[in-house]
């Protein structure tokens, strides 16, 4: 099946109600914390206060005494029982030496590294025993100097051994040489420094898991809220625990959002499963929000400068960008590729930047370990990339389209000079729809309205590009990563033509069991209904790489593709054996097997039952049965482009800032379903602003506290800060997956922070302020205002 062809099945395109939802709204929904076992026992964590500091002892010996403790466990009673946490992703320096892997211990041992890090565990029969004995425990601290910032990090103190200068590794992409020579022949240089703000990612699930054990046969089962429990499993057994993949099973039931923060594995995870055994118990712990805001990965926390390098049309020559990334006190599972491969190889943007040269330093600080967080790397390159472009075109005085215009690539495919090969695309046509949603042509009239209350308007663009569907294995181990990522789809067919469809992918809030249900329902001709999807288990489905980087449909889908085409081809042999024809005179079309040409036709169910009662069967030539498995490696990634237009007003007196008009543009491709993808942009938009307006994770430069750890102090975004946003869509389907899909999950998130700030800017010019870092918060809004007048 040709990557265009889906778009003309039945339910492809439609906007089928989430099958999900009934149980989601009805309150029927299973969370890993809704589960309740036998012989359940209660897990809580001690946490280190300070974010530096050397561990004299723990004494457990009062926390054991207590009333209800089962077990009491500190670092030196797991150490060499086990592995430390590993970092799943290798980058290699770009001198050739490895980057700094210091250990991960599951309790910490000798040393605590950032504040809530985890130092003890204690279990007990309820959870208020557990928590009243994690009081008694002693922990002997001797307080060390703590750093938090990429600043900072490179004056010391080290965090680990390794890495005596703090710095994990240098990486660079590009040819520098030709990047020098290219801004020695510039007619024009923009320049720009930039802070990409720390960011919590917030699910509305904390994090949670059971560890259980089941002695009769040796088997461990770890409940977790996680977005990829395949991989949680081969983490968890390869690296941690050496134990055999066939004695742990790993379920991620109902997951009330992750945006990232659910792909790593986590001490917690590895600390319940072991003490699982050890005590012959289940047991639960469950985050609370404290918790969840101190050591849930964090997300960005860039520190970068950026040049562009144009000839005197504004035509872009090279651009030149050095970024510090903070890591945070530990390598988290995928933490080395955020800053790399999926930062720097995107900051060719929609644009034919003919070298681009990147150097990455990464540094350990006192915080909590920084991985992806919705976007990954990709947000940090667009904001970087979509800012500087704008202040080109200010800085030239070309209208905010015309200098994207200018450099759009227009030819394709198209190498970029930072490793990646971009399909398809029509960046112009993104711009086009998004200049007419946005009526920027009764832009300067508005602007005059808010000037007559008082208030200053500005506009803002941002045109990102995003790679996604992780991950081609042969790009990704190119570029230095230690596993590709494929994706695993069963499709089973019962014999009374109803379909079970077993996906690697995990389904957090995105909608799988409708999308793919309309896939398998559209190829295969029957109802929605019939589909069945079953995900994040490893006891049911046969392998899987997860759900992050908007891979879902472009990759688990894909692969679910594969599996009908082999379903296909089965039944087609069965339709010609009853039919008394060749197998190449069968087609498949509405449902039917019909051979060319006569009216002799077949329905899909009928075929599902002689698959599984063969007496009128060629048993010699075929097995009965009809359950197929393929495994999928895409062989690029899929580009998802668009452009985003902001409108804020802001208000010079009190620093308030209002995000007026918001408008979007996307191509994803072909679209499975437009409602789901609708909220998808909605929320990864929302998301975005999020971070361009008001969230901000900070720690105390001098003690390492982190000063952000409740709602009181991180503002989330909350519906009546947003207009409404208005959206469309172009497509060019994506040219190799045979969906012809773009990921759609994260595109919100990426492109809409750059169009919000680069409106603030729009509007603050007048007043003097020239630079602005996220986020534009009243205070720090009002600040910029009374900086440019003093
Ligand atoms: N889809 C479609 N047509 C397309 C593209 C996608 O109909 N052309 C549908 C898919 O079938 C799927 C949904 O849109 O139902 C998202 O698909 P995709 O873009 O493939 O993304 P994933 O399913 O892989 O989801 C991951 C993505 C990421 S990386 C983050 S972070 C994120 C996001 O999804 N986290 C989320 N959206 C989230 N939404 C919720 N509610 N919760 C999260 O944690």
């Amino acid at each position: 099946m040709g990557a265009t062809d889906i778009s003309k099945l039945p339910h492809i395109g439609e906007a089928v109600l989430r099958k999900e939802d009934y149980r989601f709204l009805t309150g029927a929904g299973q969370y890993t914390d809704d589960i309740t076992m036998a012989r359940q026992a209660h897990a809580v964590f001690v946490r280190s206060p300070h974010a530096h500091a050397a561990i004299r002892n723990v004494d457990v010996s009062a926390a054991k005494a207590m009333p209800g403790v089962i077990g009491v466990f500190s670092g030196k009673d797991i150490e060499g029982k086990m592995g430390g946490l590993p970092c799943g992703w290798l980058i290699t320096s770009s001198n050739g030496e490895p980057m700094k892997e210091p250990p991960h211990p599951i309790l910490a041992i000798g040393k605590a590294r950032y504040v809530g890090d985890h130092v003890a565990m204690v279990v007990a029969e309820t959870l208020q025993q557990a928590r009243d004995a994690a009081e008694a425990v002693q922990v002997d601290y001797d307080v060390l100097d703590a750093v938090v910032n990429v600043t900072d990090a490179k004056k010391g103190p080290a965090l680990h051994d390794v890495a005596p200068d703090n710095r994990c590794y240098h990486w660079e992409l590009g040819d520098a040489g030709a990047v020098d020579a290219a801004f020695k022949n510039a007619a024009h240089v923009t320049k720009l420094d930039l802070v990409n703000n720390r960011l919590v990612p917030n699910a509305m699930e904390p994090r949670s898991a059971i560890g259980s054990y089941n002695r009769a046969n040796d088997e461990y089962t770890l409940y977790v809220a996680n977005q990829n429990p395949h991989v949680e499993r081969l983490l968890l057994t390869a690296f941690v625990l050496s134990l055999p993949e066939s004695k742990v099973r790993v379920i991620a039931p109902d997951v009330g959002g992750g945006f990232g923060s659910k792909i790593y594995l986590y001490a917690e995870d590895v600390a319940l499963t072991w003490a699982a055994r050890q005590l012959n118990r289940n047991i639960k712990w469950t985050a609370d929000r404290s918790e969840a805001f101190l050591s849930d990965a964090h997300g960005r926390d860039h520190v970068s400068h950026a040049e562009m390098a144009m000839d005197k049309d504004g035509k872009f020559l090279a651009m030149r960008v050095h970024t510090d990334a903070n890591l945070g006190a530990y390598l988290s599972t995928f933490s080395t590729a955020i800053p790399t491969i999926l930062y720097a190889t995107l900051l060719a943007g929609q644009y034919t930047c003919p070298q681009i040269h990147i150097a990455v330093d990464a540094w350990f600080t006192n915080t909590a370990p920084v991985d992806a967080y919705r976007g990954a790397g990709r947000p940090e390159a667009t904001y970087l990339l979509e800012r500087l472009v704008s202040r080109c075109g200010w800085e030239l005085g070309l209208p905010q389209a015309e200098i994207r215009r200018r450099n759009f690539i227009t030819q394709f495919p198209y190498q970029t000079p930072v490793a990646l090969q971009y399909d398809v695309g029509d960046y112009n046509a993104c711009m086009d729809k998004a200049e007419k949603l946005a009526d920027v042509a009764g832009f300067d009239a508005r602007r005059k309205a808010s000037e007559a209350r008082g208030l200053k308007r500005g506009i803002g663009y941002s045109s990102y590009i995003e790679a996604c569907g992780l991950a081609p294995s042969n790009i990704a181990g190119a570029l230095g990563a230690r596993a590709g990522l494929f994706e695993c789809g069963e499709v089973r067919v019962h014999p009374t033509g109803s379909v079970t469809v077993f996906t690697g992918s995990h389904s957090h809030g995105q909608g799988h069991e409708t999308t793919f249900a309309q896939v398998v329902a559209g190829r295969l001709g029957i109802p929605v209904e019939n589909v069945e999807v079953v995900h994040g288990d490893t006891g049911r489905v046969p392998f899987g790489m997860g759900t992050y980087g908007s891979r879902s449909i472009s990759v688990g889908g894909a692969a679910i593709m594969k599996a009908l085409d082999k379903i296909e081809a089965k039944a087609k042999k069965i339709a010609a054996h009853l039919m008394e024809a060749s197998d190449a005179d069968i087609d498949f079309t509405g449902g039917e097997f019909v051979v060319k040409g006569t009216d002799k036709k077949i329905p899909f169910a009928q075929i599902a039952l002689t698959a599984y009662v063969p007496h009128n069967y060629p048993l010699a030539t075929l097995e009965p049965g009809l359950n197929e498995t393929a495994f999928y490696d895409p062989t690029n990634f899929t580009y998802p482009a668009g452009t985003y237009i902001c409108e804020v007003e802001v208000d010079p007196q009190t620093g308030v800032v209002r995000v007026d008009r918001f408008s979007a543009v996307d191509d994803f491709g072909t679209i499975i379903n437009p409602m789901i993808v609708e909220g998808q942009v909605h929320g990864g938009i929302v998301q975005g602003i999020g971070q361009a307006l008001m969230e901000n994770c900070v720690y105390d430069r001098e003690t390492g506290q982190l000063i952000t750890g409740s709602f009181m102090d991180y503002t989330m975004p909350r519906a009546d800060d947003f207009p409404e946003f208005k959206l469309d869509t172009v497509c060019t389907p994506c040219t190799h997956n045979p969906l012809g899909t773009k990921g759609c999950g994260e595109a919100g998130a990426i492109g809409s922070p750059p169009a919000v700030i680069n409106a603030v800017l729009d509007a603050l010019h007048p007043l003097g302020v020239n630079d602005f870092d996220m986020p534009a918060s009243p205070s720090r809004v009002w600040e910029a205002i009374q900086a440019a007048k003093a």
